[in-house]
Formats: structure tokens, sequence, C-alpha cells
């Protein structure tokens, strides 16, 4: 049998945690066929509420999971973790500068860091889904210099899985004939849904649009990249089944890797790739093998796709420097 695979939750008593949990606990994280063992990390007024849902976690009498610690300490709840899923965020409150906003987001993932630099398994993979996912995950990342870097991921899987659903409806095709989408940037209002590299039955996805160039740039960008309002605005709460899917699925994707002749979007540290400034955490078309991943080379930019690309990183630079100039890396 094999050891158990500790996963680490932070924010577990939120509703992205509780389309999360039931799933990682039933093998849909890491395979049918991996125990896992989990820790839930909330703040401690929350403790209480992640009891419940272990108690219902208990009740689901999974057979792969094999054990539920709950804890507000971060240094008990990275203690020997190989996946991190850094999902509790400060929220946007009104009224709230941006800077507020990151150096209360500080004050969660730079501890959170340094927990995970002391306590965590040598082979240890970080998600950061709170927002600003890439910026947090950059905060952690820097309180981890005995990690390495590119162990610190931030999710778009989202905003890829969002764009994919878009490029079928509109070519009246299944998401399972799309190929090589790609969300560049932050996971923001700026980042760019990318289909000048993808295919839509083996046909080049551009073509499969009509060449309407209009259609990306008033309809399938905006929709993609102002989805969470939109189901704000319809369900009266932030997407959170769709989140913990796309949480799935980027460490799914990561452990088991990307299909042959295809790849997956996923937010991590630039090694100055397409231009975009080292060590920024952006994202980027990947493809993934034996727990590893590599950005995708050589791709050919358009004018189009630069200026939308640039736009984003520049939101994520101005962010770095903003944390930077907080002192929270
Ligand atoms: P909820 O407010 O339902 O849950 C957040 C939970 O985090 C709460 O239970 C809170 O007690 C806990 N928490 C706060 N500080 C903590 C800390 N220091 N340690 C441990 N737990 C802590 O939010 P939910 O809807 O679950 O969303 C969580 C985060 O995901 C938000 O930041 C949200 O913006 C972000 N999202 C990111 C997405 C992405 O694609 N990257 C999409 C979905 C979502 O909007």
């Amino acid at each position: 049998t094999r050891t158990p695979v500790n996963v680490t939750v932070t924010g577990a008593a939120g509703q992205i945690g509780y389309a999360l949990l039931f799933r990682i606990a039933s093998g849909q994280l890491l395979g049918a066929d991996v125990p896992v063992k989990l820790r839930l990390l909330e703040i401690t007024p929350a403790l209480k509420a992640a009891e419940g849902t272990a108690m219902e976690l208990d009740d689901c009498a999974f057979p792969l999971l094999q054990g539920i610690d709950i804890t507000d300490d971060p240094n008990v709840a990275f203690d020997g973790t190989n996946v991190g899923l850094l999902v509790g965020a400060r929220p946007r409150t009104k009224g709230m500068e941006r800077g507020d906003l990151l150096e209360a987001n500080g004050g969660i993932f730079k501890p959170q860091g340094k927990a995970i630099n002391d306590n965590a398994a040598d082979d240890v993979k970080i998600l950061v889904v709170g927002n600003p996912a890439n910026t947090n995950a950059l905060i952690a990342q820097a309180a981890a210099p005995d990690v390495p870097a590119e162990r610190f991921t931030a999710m778009t899987r989202l905003d890829h899985n969002r764009a994919l659903t878009q490029l079928a409806k509109k070519t009246g095709s299944t998401v399972a004939d799309i190929k090589r989408l790609t969300i560049w940037g932050n996971h923001s209002a700026t980042q760019y849904p990318d289909i000048f590299q993808a295919s839509v039955a083996g046909k080049p996805a551009f073509d499969a649009i009509g060449g309407d160039e209009k259609w990306l740039s008033d309809e399938f960008i905006p929709t993609v990249a102002k989805r969470g309002a939109a189901i704000i605005e319809a369900r009266g709460a932030s997407s959170a089944a769709s989140a913990a899917n796309a949480a799935i699925d980027h460490v799914h994707t990561w452990v088991n890797g990307t299909a042959e002749g295809d790849w997956t979007s996923m937010g991590i540290p630039s090694d100055g790739s397409y231009g975009v400034p080292e060590g920024l955490i952006s994202s980027f078309p990947v493809t993934t093998k034996n727990g590893t991943y590599e950005i995708v080379q050589g791709l050919e930019i358009s004018e189009f796709s630069r200026a939308r690309i640039d736009a984003s990183v520049a939101e994520l630079a101005e962010e770095r420097e903003a944390v930077r100039a907080l002192g929270l890396i």
C-alpha cells in the first residue's frame, strides 16, 4: 500500500474549501489509488466550522482518506505537506485600497510561506488560489527561500476552463475538441486568453471563429476576464465549485502530466520567457510531466497578443513593486 500524501488546505471552512475537500478525499486530486491525509488550516473563529466539514468528511467514509487534522497554526498545518492549496485570503472590502489589500494578504501569505519553508516535505507543491493569487504566491515564495521557487504556483486554470467553454460554444464544438489554449499574465481583469495557438477539432481556432477579431476583443476576452464578476452577479456569491474544480485540475495535471500535443495554463515564476520579467508569477502555456512543468517555447506572438500580454504583465510588475515597497518580499 502507498504512503498517504499530505494535503493541506487553507481557508478550509470557506466556500471553495467546502467544494474542494470532498473531491480531494475521494481521490480526484491525486488519483483513485492514492491515499490522502488532510490538514485543514483556518483562522481561530472558523475552526468550529472546519470541524463541521471534517465531520461530514468522516461521514462519507472515503476509503482513501486516512486522517484529518484541523489547526489554526500554519507550522502544524504544513508539517510534512506534499501538496498545499492556499485558498484562504483576505477579500477586498468596500473602500479598501490596493495597498491595504496587498498588506492584509501579506500578513497571511508571508507567515504561511515561512511555515512551508520550515515544515513542508521536500517534494512540496503549492497552488495559491486566494486572491490576488499571483502576488500572494510571490509573497509566499519569497518567504520560503529553501523551497525551489518553481514549486509555488498560482491558479489561472479556472480562467483557462472558462475560455475553453466560451470557445467551444462559439464554434459549436466541445471542450474536448480544443487544444493549446493559453491564459497569459495575471489572474485579474487584465488576463489574456489567447486562442491564436489553439486548435478546434484539428483546425486553427482563429479560422474556426471565422477570423472574427472583433468577437475576440469585444466578447471572448472580456467574457472570460470578467466571468468572476458575472458569477457573483448571478449567484450572489463568488465562484466556488468551479474554482475548486480548477484547483483539482491544476494539481492533477501538474502531477499526472499534460496530454501529448496539448498544454495547460499555470501561474508560475517566469524565467524571462516571452519577455515576462524573471521572477514574476505569471500565467504561461505549460506542459507537465512526472510532477514537473515546462513553459512551451517558440510560440509566435502576434501584435494583438503582445499588447495584451504586456498589459497584464505590467500589472504584475506593479503589484510586485507594491509588495516590495511594503517589505513583503
Ligand atoms: P470564503 O470567504 O468563503 O473563504 C475563505 C476562508 O479563508 C474563510 O473561511 C476564512 O476564515 C479563511 N481564512 C482567512 N484568513 C485565513 C488564514 N490566515 N489562514 C487560514 N484561513 C484563512 O472565500 P472563498 O469563496 O472560498 O474564496 C477563497 C479565495 O479564493 C478568495 O481570495 C477568492 O478571491 C479566491 N478565488 C480565486 C480564484 C482563482 O481563479 N484564482 C477564483 C475563485 C475565487 O474568487
